[in-house]
């Protein structure tokens, strides 16, 4: 051997040895740099990386109020996916998961699985502490029991239609999304993702509001034992946001069962890929299982849908809330930003903004479908923050401001309403969707300029007022899906595809906050008229039903009855039917499915407030 004598050896044996031990040590470390390597390039490495890093290097670091994560996970790339068919705008029920062929991830679009996001925390959420937060108990003194007898069996009344349409669904739709109270069956849809039982996640606050406890019982039962989240389907992100997660979470507020927590949790992070984006504005369509997602194939130029990403931030943070992880409101809090800056046409948000560049991608505007919860959930947004984020705030009255300035019209009859815009063009319509806006307005009165509190008190009474007429011209009492204030009419759907009654929340809804924060009668009279509507033509032997036209005398069902009407229609005619201590409005915020978020106040909130 060469180097068997270490003592005398010659300069170029020396040189030799050391250029030697040099490559080995090269090799050495090139040799621990791949099993390094390995550990985070490797698919599913998150088990072993939990034994390399600390919890917290995987973890987001909170920077100001803004949280950034410190990700060590490549990027990959979605995969590039094709169009199925066009779906067209809200759609009755079966909204099509159609993909956008131009709007597939680009090969440059980086995303990171949520497993390696970090997304669940260990939780400290103490649920105790979060009860003696509260200002009142949630369900009042006496579960809101009125004291005049009229309104005590009209309140009644609607407890028996929500158990005549809850009974029904057990019977003859358990575990499906919807009961199809003509053919007795259940529907599915493709609007979850493979997700089940979305009348009994919409149902539970409801029931348990009521005090339907068996009913309850067997609904959180049925979550606990076949909710099964394992889903791969494709999802709308929103429309689970606002039913699955709002339900989890309103049930978790209310009744401290862990298990919704749980559940909760597990959902919230498989909806965070669909944020892995250029911009961070997620698009509308997210597979549940692989994390991928499209923007929908009937979003001009694959735009995201202004009412879908910007109807994510109540829910968003309290599941940051309840995991003692900033990720969710960082998410929210950048789509918030992204709006804040970016230029709006004389002050208004047009409905398409593209994902990638994060330009608006028409100039459509408006405060019914497409647009309407995003303005919800700003002033919402403001209220639950327990009055600290004064930039929801702000941006919500500039909104409004602007939606007054060029939205809002009176009729030659005397009646107020919201049009939509079309660069810059005036379409005289206004969707049943915007509806809600009296609520809105009402519920935000009190915290504009001191100088406008009667004029908001005015506005969101006369679209309110409005709205009932569109109910009041039909022949059923109940309002068509739009209704128009050209070719001489007011109030008035004109086109048969716009004469449908689906069950809707929306004017029930503002009836419900025009009575809490006013107290005339007249909503309580108007909510009732409601009710014997509903009781007199979507009634059927097998649960209600939606109909075809609201100006025939004679009705023909549309054999679906939508989950959202035990979650919102029901629970808000029972709340308008309550004293306002059930659900007081100052501790509790409703999202736009009426599932109850709690205030999040500084005492309780583990995380930073939003400034
Ligand atoms: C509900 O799912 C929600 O209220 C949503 O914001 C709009 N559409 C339906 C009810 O009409």
């Amino acid at each position: 051997m060469v180097f068997r004598k270490l003592p005398g050896v010659s300069a170029s044996g020396m040189g030799l040895r050391l250029s030697q031990k040099f490559v080995f040590l090269l090799f050495l470390s090139g040799l621990v740099t791949l099993c390094f390597g390995a550990l985070f390039f490797l698919p599913d490495s998150v088990r072993l990386k939990r034994i390399f890093l600390s919890k917290t290097e995987s973890q987001p670091v909170t920077v100001g109020t803004k949280l950034k994560a410190l990700s060590r996970k490549p990027s990959v790339t979605n995969e590039a996916k094709t169009d199925k068919k066009d779906a067209g705008g809200e759609a009755l029920e079966d909204m099509t998961l159609s993909r956008s062929k131009t709007e597939s991830a680009s090969k440059d679009e980086k995303v990171t699985s949520s497993s390696n996001q970090g997304a669940n925390t260990d939780t400290s959420f103490d649920y105790n502490k979060f009860k003696k937060c509260l200002l009142k108990p949630p369900l009042g003194i006496e579960h809101g029991k009125p004291s005049d007898p009229q309104t005590l069996q009209r309140r009644e009344k609607v407890k028996e239609m929500m158990k005549f349409a809850w009974d029904n669904y057990k019977s003859f739709a358990w575990g499906k999304n919807e009961l199809r109270p003509l053919t007795r069956n259940g529907h599915i849809g493709n609007m979850f993702g493979g997700l089940r039982g979305a009348s009994i996640v919409d149902s539970l606050d409801t029931l348990y509001i009521m005090g339907l406890m068996d009913e309850y019982n067997d609904a959180k039962e049925w979550v606990e034992t076949s909710l099964d989240l394992n889903s791969n389907g494709e999802a709308s992100l929103f429309e689970v946001n606002i039913r699955y997660v709002g339900g989890l979470l309103s049930a978790y507020y209310l009744t401290g069962e862990e298990m919704f927590k749980r559940k909760v949790m597990v959902l919230g992070e498989k909806l965070l890929p669909a944020f892995n984006t250029p911009t961070g504005i997620p698009r509308g369509v997210i597979n549940l299982g692989s994390g991928t997602s499209w923007s929908w194939g009937w979003a001009s130029a694959g735009s995201s849908i202004l009412a879908e990403f910007g109807t994510l931030h109540l829910e968003f943070v309290h599941l940051s809330e309840l995991s003692n992880n900033g990720i969710y409101t960082e998410k929210v809090m950048n789509i918030r930003k992204l709006l804040n800056k970016i230029e709006k046409p004389h002050g208004l948000y047009p409905n398409f903004l593209s994902p990638v560049s994060g330009n608006w991608v028409q100039h459509h505007v408006s405060i019914g479908g497409l647009g309407d919860s995003f303005y919800e959930y700003l002033i919402k947004s403001y209220l639950m923050s327990d009055k600290t984020d004064e930039e929801a705030k702000t941006m919500y009255y500039s909104a409004l401001e602007a939606i007054e300035a060029n939205l809002v019209q009176k009729s030659p009859g005397g009646l107020t309403y919201m049009a939509e815009w079309r660069g810059g063009i005036l379409d005289h319509k206004m969707g049943h969707l915007a509806c809600f806006s009296g609520g809105m307005v009402v519920i935000g009165a009190d915290d504009g300029a001191p100088e406008k509190r009667q004029h908001y008190l005015d506005l969101a009474a006369e679209i309110t007022h409005t709205c009932h007429e569109s109910y009041s011209r039909s022949a059923t009492k109940l309002g068509p899906e739009a209704f128009r204030f050209d070719g001489g009419v007011e109030a008035t759907a004109t086109r048969l595809s716009d004469r449908y009654y689906i069950l809707r929340p929306e004017v029930i809804e503002s009836y419900m906050y025009m009575w809490r924060l006013t107290h005339d009668p007249k909503y309580r009279e108007w909510g009732w008229e409601a009710v014997e509507a509903l009781e007199q033509h979507c009634r059927v032997e097998a649960g209600f039903s939606g109909i075809r036209d609201v100006y025939a005398q004679t009705v023909s069902h549309d054999n679906m009855q939508q989950s959202f009407f035990l979650s919102e229609t029901l629970k808000y005619l029972y709340l308008l039917f309550s004293d306002d201590d059930l659900l007081p409005l100052e501790d509790w915020v409703f999202n736009t499915e009426a599932h109850p978020l709690p205030v999040v106040r500084k005492s309780f909130s583990l995380q930073k407030q939003v400034k």
